[in-house]
């Protein structure tokens, strides 16, 4: 079966985008790959984290990914820094990896050249994410486009490890979602929604409250003619309405698009279906929320399973490395 590998950072609250481009989709390809599910806290470390709301957030977005419905039965879910294998191989990624190569990254480059404080983390970021993913035999790696040149450095370093010291890793590959799968700003469409998002009123947290749902579409920026067709170019605030839409209720925008004539119908069924596929997740996030210690268990079941498959994958890269055994 194929071994599919994805994390996310628990660096602010989920919204639409994330799970419209990429855990609606995790959730939907865990029944049919073998899939592993990773809260990739040792990423947020990159920039000061206030420890407290580190802690809460790495829960919270735990808590967020078994609300979606990834089953922890079916894949597994975990908390990076549980398994202690991702910062072994870590120092082989980064010692595998140019200084150039890292530099290039323009993750780096935007952030970097934004930050007053810029740690070491920042720049060999790339080298623990290639860890992430080398180390369960991953083939797939599903993100967003942002994240291409990231896996294609950990196919590089994964290549280039192999070619020194013999094969040791299995070479992954990126997956990115259907095209109409990136959710924009509602009030600024040319941009994506974001957790550090410009505007508030323009992105949807999955936590959302039903009239505050409502209340971001009917705000959303439209344009002033009036005919409600899918064209990114010409109309992308409509055509982010349709993508919405139709993610919400597993239809293309196109076809999402078929009947209307008017934005006032377009928005009040957007908003409705947008409401009807949140409560459900809403109403098992706070289950969850209710009760921590169990999923403190589900996530330590969660990391007994990953480690298995890291431990061996370490020790493989050791050994070849030539690092001496205990
Ligand atoms: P930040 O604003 O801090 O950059 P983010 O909201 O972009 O964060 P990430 O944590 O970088 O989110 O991404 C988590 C996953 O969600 C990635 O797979 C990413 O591709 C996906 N994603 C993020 N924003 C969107 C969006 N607007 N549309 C579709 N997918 C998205
Ligand atoms: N860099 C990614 C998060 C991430 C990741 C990974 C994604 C860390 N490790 C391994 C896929 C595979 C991000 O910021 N979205």
């Amino acid at each position: 079966m194929t071994r599919v590998f994805s994390g996310m950072q628990p660096t602010g609250d989920v919204h639409l985008g994330n799970l419209l481009g990429a855990l609606q989709r995790w959730v939907h390809d865990q029944h049919t790959t073998d899939a592993i599910h990773c809260v990739v806290d040792l990423h947020a470390l990159t920039v000061p984290q206030d420890p407290a709301a580190l802690r809460d957030a790495t829960l919270r977005l735990s808590q967020m990914f078994l609300a979606v419905g990834l089953d922890p039965d079916v894949c597994t879910v975990f908390v990076q820094s549980h398994v202690a294998e991702h910062s072994g191989l870590a120092w082989l990624m980064e010692c595998t990896a140019s200084i150039g190569e890292l530099q290039r990254m323009t993750q780096f480059k935007d952030k970097g050249g934004r930050a007053s404080f810029v740690s070491g983390g920042l720049l060999t970021y790339p080298a623990l994410m290639a860890a992430d993913i080398l180390l369960y035999d991953t083939d797939e790696v599903p993100v967003g486009d942002d994240q291409r040149q990231h896996v294609e450095l950990a196919r590089d370093l994964a290549e280039r490890f192999n070619s020194r010291y013999g094969p040791t890793f299995t070479v992954p590959r990126a997956t990115f979602p259907k095209a109409g799968a990136r959710v924009m700003d509602l009030q600024d469409p040319t941009s994506k929604m974001s957790k550090s998002a410009a505007t508030a009123s323009g992105t949807i947290l999955v936590l959302d409250e039903p009239k505050v749902v409502e209340r971001k579409i009917k705000r959303a920026v439209t344009d002033t003619e009036s005919e409600v067709r899918f064209d990114v170019a010409a109309k992308p605030g409509v055509s982010n309405l349709l993508s919405i839409l139709g993610g919400a209720t597993g239809r293309t925008p196109e076809e999402a698009a078929a009947g209307y004539t008017q934005y006032g119908p377009l928005k009040a069924d957007t908003a409705a279906a947008v409401v009807a596929l949140l409560e459900p997740i809403q109403a098992r996030f706070r289950e969850l929320e209710a009760d921590p210690a169990e999923t403190q268990r589900l996530l330590a079941v969660g990391a007994a399973k990953a480690r298995g498959t890291a431990a061996a994958t370490l020790a493989r890269a050791r050994e070849h490395i030539g690092l001496l055994d205990a």
